[in-house]
């Protein structure tokens, strides 16, 4: 049937009226329904062996565009629409986005499971279906809130499945319902899953705030992702979530596995399991239980899983890496306890080295090190990151297997980071070097010919301008806020940490703020824009976001400093905002503290989308740099191994950085003391900000006054730079023919030929 007849079958099927008569909503309702099937029609990808990506976080971001992409249908539906005189793009806002991760490491979920399908490659995602997700941000007297953050409707794009497990806690079962989530490949016939988990009774409104019962596990457990931990409770329900999905999910690779007609002893030919960093690895003992209790030896069961899992580390923060009291386990799933009691005990007979126990003198359980025991592979996210892993993070446990560690810098999916978010963007490169680039992305290195090609950096700068435009029109309707498209747009957008540097971004606009003051005017007009969300019990966290929202409105209300510098945080910074707000970024902020920023996924999507990088050699940005050149990217601050020396000392802090020394440099304590000058305790408040002035001057733990004079020079040179047009649109059309490398499809290419071998 014609794609039309379909759908006008759905609107009278379900809303008993042709499309022309349908409401937005019923319009996107319809559509839903119709791409959801279609996906769900598709077979999986034959093939020999088969992945289960287990993630805490899937960081979709609305499907219907992507989906319509993927099934190349989106180029009919939208002449269908307008030939109906709708638009699609109004269709798409009725789209609740699914808050079902945080950052990077949910979003790269996401990507590395379009990159997956549309390679052909047969591998599902595993995950739990969070009701209310991360938490929907608002700004409240300069503060950030939380509100829960519904995305379920009556039609979503889950599939129930009328698949469900038991899972075994300790004192009750508690059943587990499998929803699907139908991931179509582009440019083939076939689509996997997207498995999410879920309680059978899930609990309703009401709730006061995103505060709840967090005892109440068999109707709690899914309400949220990273429930607040700041009590024992929170931890617990944690832990709760953690083996939930993974019992479930692997009771569920058991069952495909033996429908597939293959015995228990043969997992590792047919299985991999990648675990992504350590919020899914009891799913290693849990297998192990499974296996034992069908029938496999201890020694057989651990032959097989460790042949079977794979982990990948997405950070060297400490807080982050997990340990859970055993006391945890015992009561969430005591049958585990045995388990991994039993491997730490054969680690401990060939290793007594402490630094690799699985359990520790306090009876705590390392989660990464029992990755990195039971597993075959270990890999970080960037070369550096890998590198710094290798040396020092996990040295000890290189020493013991060099084989198992290997790099896997990460990607982004071009089709949702370039070809959808930036249509005319996608036209004028087309139009420079054909449409291959949108199946093999290297091949955007032709834009390089055209680097002295007046015409085409025009036309380049034109794209920029309009996707600016359309911000502006954006952020006025849905935020109230009004900024000048014609100044330049300087983007940090990323989760709120200290390590990430927002509060140096910071000190930065003080720094112009001053400078405007005392009459020094800028080369031109600059708008910093920020999107972040904080850790509900992040307080520092939550400072930063306090003096970023007390700038901007410092700044709202002088007349003489509005018309050169601008400050803009958006609220619920989200997928959706990041398509729109990188399209429109001329200097990209990735300022983290060398060393500990693993990757960074934005670099790469603002790189595709024209923006030059302003960043510390970090994470993936070390590569980015070797890629476009000095002359296109603007790099500063203190390398990895420096920084890595400075956090080894014999200062009360363990460190040999003393904040102090550069805070009283003259061009630095200005800038601090700016936190508790009377302008600033105007507007914001002081406890908080004073606050803020003493951990910067007395702790600044990732080193923001080690980096900050260094910063605002090389911002400075990119804010003249940026006066050149032609030399700038250079800059622009290197990055963006150099972006092909951080395709998510090279990085899943690399994960099956290393580590999965799935065909
Ligand atoms: C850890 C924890 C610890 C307890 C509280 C909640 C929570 C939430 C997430 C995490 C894991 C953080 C790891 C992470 O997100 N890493 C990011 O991964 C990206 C993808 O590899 C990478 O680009 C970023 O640089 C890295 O920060």
């Amino acid at each position: 049937m014609q794609l039309k007849e379909q759908l006008f079958q759905t609107t009278q099927e379900r809303f008993n009226c042709s499309p022309d008569q349908c409401d937005d909503r019923q319009l996107y309702e319809a559509l839903l329904l119709l791409t959801r099937q279609l996906a769900q029609d598709r077979p999986a990808p034959a093939g020999g062996r088969k992945l289960y990506y287990f993630s805490a976080e899937f960081l979709m971001g609305k499907l219907l565009s992507n989906n319509l992409l993927a099934l190349g249908l989106h180029g009919e539906v939208k002449a269908l629409l307008a030939d109906l005189g709708r638009d699609l793009g109004v269709i798409e806002a009725m789209e609740p986005e699914p808050s079902l991760g945080n950052g990077g490491l949910g979003r790269l979920a996401a990507c590395f499971l379009d990159s997956i399908a549309a390679l052909g490659l047969p591998g599902d995602g595993v995950g739990l279906n969070y009701h209310y997700g991360l938490f929907r941000q608002q700004f409240d007297k300069n503060r950030q809130t939380e509100l829960p953050d519904p995305w379920l409707e009556t039609e979503s794009w889950l599939i129930p499945t009328g698949v469900n497990f038991t899972v075994p806690f300790g004192g009750f079962d508690l059943k587990a319902v499998l929803y699907d989530i139908a991931i179509p490949g582009a440019n083939n016939q076939y689509a996997n899953r997207l498995h999410l988990f879920d309680v059978a009774e899930p609990a309703d409104k009401p709730w006061v705030g995103i505060g709840f019962d967090k005892g109440d596990i068999p109707h709690r457990l899914t309400s949220f992702l990273y429930p607040d931990d700041s009590d024992e409770a929170g931890r617990l329900l944690r832990v709760y979530q953690q083996y939930f999905m993974v019992s479930a999910g692997a009771q569920l690779i058991l069952s495909e596995l033996t429908a597939r007609g293959y015995t228990l002893d043969t997992l590792a030919d047919h299985v991999v399991v990648q675990i992504n960093d350590t919020h899914p690895s009891m799913v290693i003992p849990e297998l192990i239980r499974l296996l034992t209790e069908r029938g496999l030896s201890f020694d057989q069961a651990l032959d097989q899983v460790r042949r079977t899992c794979a982990y990948t580390n997405h950070t060297i923060l400490a807080e982050a890496l997990e340990k859970w009291p055993m006391s945890f386990i015992e009561k969430v799933a005591p049958q585990l306890v045995p388990v991994i009691q039993e491997l730490d005990r054969r680690v401990k007979e060939t290793c007594p080295d402490p630094k690799v126990a699985i359990v520790d003198e306090q009876n705590r359980v390392h989660m990464a090190h029992m990755d990195i025991h039971c597993g075959f592979s270990v890999n970080g996210v960037a070369a550096l990151h890998t590198e710094i892993l290798k040396n020092s993070e996990l040295k000890p446990f290189y020493d013991l297997y060099p084989e198992r560690f290997n790099n896997k810098t990460n990607g982004v999916t071009l089709r949702r980071w370039l070809e959808a978010c930036n249509p005319e963007l996608s036209a004028l490169i087309d139009s420079c070097i054909g449409p291959d680039w949108r199946r093999d992305a290297r091949k955007l290195e032709g834009l390089l010919a055209f680097q002295e090609d007046k015409a085409v950096l025009d036309r380049l700068l034109a794209v920029k301008q309009s996707n600016k435009n359309l911000l502006c029109r954006l952020l006025w309707a849905e935020q109230g806020i009004e900024l000048d498209p014609y100044s330049l747009f300087d983007i940090q957008v990323k989760r709120l940490h200290e390590y990430k540097r927002q509060q140096m971004n910071a000190l930065y606009i003080i720094h112009k703020y001053l400078e405007i003051k005392a009459g020094r005017l800028p080369k031109r007009p600059v708008t910093v824009l920020f999107g972040a969300k904080a850790a509900p019990a992040y307080v520092m966290a939550k400072h930063i976001i306090h003096l970023i929202l007390c700038l901007q409105k410092l700044i709202e209300n002088d007349p003489q400093v509005r018309p050169w510098l601008r400050v803009a945080m958006v609220e619920n910074y989200n997928v959706s905002w990041a398509e729109r707000l990188i399209p429109a970024c001329d200097i990209s902020e990735q300022i983290s503290l060398a060393s500990k920023e693993a990757s960074g996924t934005g670099n790469m999507k603002f790189m595709a989308n024209g923006a030059v990088t302003l960043g510390t050699l970090d994470g993936a940005n070390v590569e980015i740099a070797q890629l476009v050149g000095e002359e296109n990217i603007y790099t500063f601050g203190q390398h990895s191994d420096a920084v890595i020396a400075l956090y080894q000392g014999d200062r009360p802090d363990g460190r040999s950085y003393n904040p102090l020394d550069c805070y009283h440099r003259p061009a630095v304590e200005p800038l601090v003391d700016f936190l508790v000058s009377p302008e600033l305790l105007a507007v914001g408040d002081p406890s908080e900000l004073s606050a803020l002035w003493k951990d910067m001057k007395n702790k600044d733990w990732f080193m923001a006054l080690l980096d900050v004079e260094d910063y605002i020079t090389a911002k400075e040179r990119a804010v003249t730079d940026y006066g050149d047009r032609q030399v700038w649109a250079k800059k622009m059309l290197v990055n963006i023919a150099k972006s092909g490398y951080f395709s998510s499809d090279r990085t899943i290419r690399q994960y099956n030929e290393d580590i999965w071998h799935l065909k």
